[in-house]
């Protein structure tokens, strides 16, 4: 290439690029539009029309990238500053850029919907390491600034279940288009369209989670506890548990899970000669799908249960005793709030009731029906502005008091 065309080329791509906080402006005004399992399961039936997820993709991608992105630049501005959100921005910026060519393409030329289909995984591959660089943000900018206050940490925790969330959805969007339209059926599974499986056999997935968590667990410790697994299906008591489901999403959830319920019970059980089971409890009902899982790892005082979802707390300094021998069996990272994003993402939850002294349950809520399961999105407004808003105030319940007798003294001569 001559210099003179470099020349060309970089002042046609910073001319673009000056155009782009103008488009982030205009898509961000559009809310995103969420689909449910059964429109997810339409697009990649037998009356799939390609052009008509392109049409929707070229608008509807580019609305939920500017969402996040508007919200992403109310983040503070030391974190905002930060080498590793400063790459992730221009990931972003340079993935919108690429969609917004396809604004003015004719989608009845099937040459434009093939570079389609491959500039959707080229951006796909493009922010396969948003998770772990946006952690690395975060830890940069707590190495910078110290411990955060607690707004600071509020927002960070907003932000991140809403940021992750819009990825996963961007990600699923992505993944239907390709798989469906690449024309290769998986004929392993016949009823699986892109990654959805509309007879996902729960149990599998769950067989399936606990034997990689298992070879793990046995690599680092001598042994993993058996699994105990049971299911009732209220509906047809004969009948295995289906639903329509994304295996991977339930796999890691149920993967994560079975990591941290393994090593609370190894960890637990130090002393003993044998390890009791981890058992999971799989049940169907009219409007749930719900799967429990108890370990006997001695629990969590409940005063700390919600710092396993925190992203601040989970970018913490590894405790000193965990530098010794650092087991890659869970614990700090950002695999339980990703994994419970995971279930809300399509209505669902994932909660964690821990008995300290004894063990936990974590349970995951699905929503049985596809008509339900509809995709739970962060829309950026009015509202969500007003949460990044809040400033620090007194609490509204009083502290408790270290001495009540003080207290007492205090009231009296006051
Ligand atoms: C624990 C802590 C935990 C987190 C998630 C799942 C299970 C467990 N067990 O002790």
């Amino acid at each position: 290439m001559t210099s003179k065309m470099k020349l060309v080329r970089s002042l046609v791509k910073t001319v673009a690029l000056a155009t782009v906080p103008k488009h982030i402006d205009h898509f961000s005004k559009f809310s995103p539009s969420p689909l449910s399992m059964k429109q997810f399961l339409d697009f990649g039936s037998t009356n799939a029309c390609e052009r008509t997820s392109f049409v929707f993709l070229r608008q509807e991608l580019p609305v939920r990238l500017s969402n996040i992105m508007k919200e992403l630049n109310l983040l503070p501005d030391r974190l905002l500053a930060t080498p590793s959100v400063q790459l992730l921005q221009t990931w972003y910026i340079q993935s919108l850029m690429e969609i917004l060519e396809f604004l003015d393409k004719n989608p009845d030329d099937h040459r434009v919907l093939e570079t389609f289909v491959e500039v959707l995984e080229a951006i796909r591959n493009r922010h396969n390491e948003v998770v772990s660089t946006m952690a690395q943000g975060v830890i940069e900018f707590k190495d910078s600034y110290g411990q955060q206050d607690p707004v600071t940490d509020h927002n960070l925790q907003y932000f991140l279940d809403r940021f992750y969330t819009s990825r996963i959805s961007i990600r699923m969007l992505i993944n239907q288009h390709t798989l469906v339209f690449n024309g290769n059926i998986n004929p392993a599974h016949p009823n699986t369209i892109g990654c959805i499986d509309s007879q996902c056999e729960v149990t599998e997935v769950v067989r399936d989670a606990y034997q990689s968590a298992k070879l793990l667990c046995e690599q680092y410790y001598l042994g993993a506890p058996e699994l105990e697994l049971r299911q009732v299906n209220a509906n047809n008591v004969r009948e295995p548990i289906q639903i329509s489901y994304v295996p991977s999403h339930l796999y890691h959830m149920l993967f994560e899970l079975f990591k941290n319920a393994m090593r609370a019970t190894i960890e637990n059980h130090k002393a003993s000669s044998t390890l009791p089971p981890i058992s999971v409890k799989v049940a169907l009902g009219g409007e749930d799908l719900s799967i429990k899982m108890s370990d006997k790892g001695g629990g969590v005082p409940f005063r700390k249960t919600e710092r396993l979802f925190s992203y601040m707390y989970s970018t913490a300094p590894r405790p000193s005793i965990e530098h010794h021998h650092r087991t890659p069996l869970a614990g700090f990272g950002y695999g339980l709030p990703i994994s419970r994003l995971y279930a809300r993402y399509f209505q669902g939850d994932l909660q964690l009731y821990s008995m300290e002294g004894y063990g936990s349950n974590a349970v995951i809520h699905l929503k049985a029906l596809s008509t339900d399961s509809v995709e739970r999105l962060p829309v950026f407004n009015k509202k969500a502005l007003r949460h990044y808003k809040l400033s620090l105030e007194a609490d509204d319940w009083c502290s408790p008091s270290k001495d009540p007798l003080d207290m007492a003294v205090y009231r009296v001569t006051k």
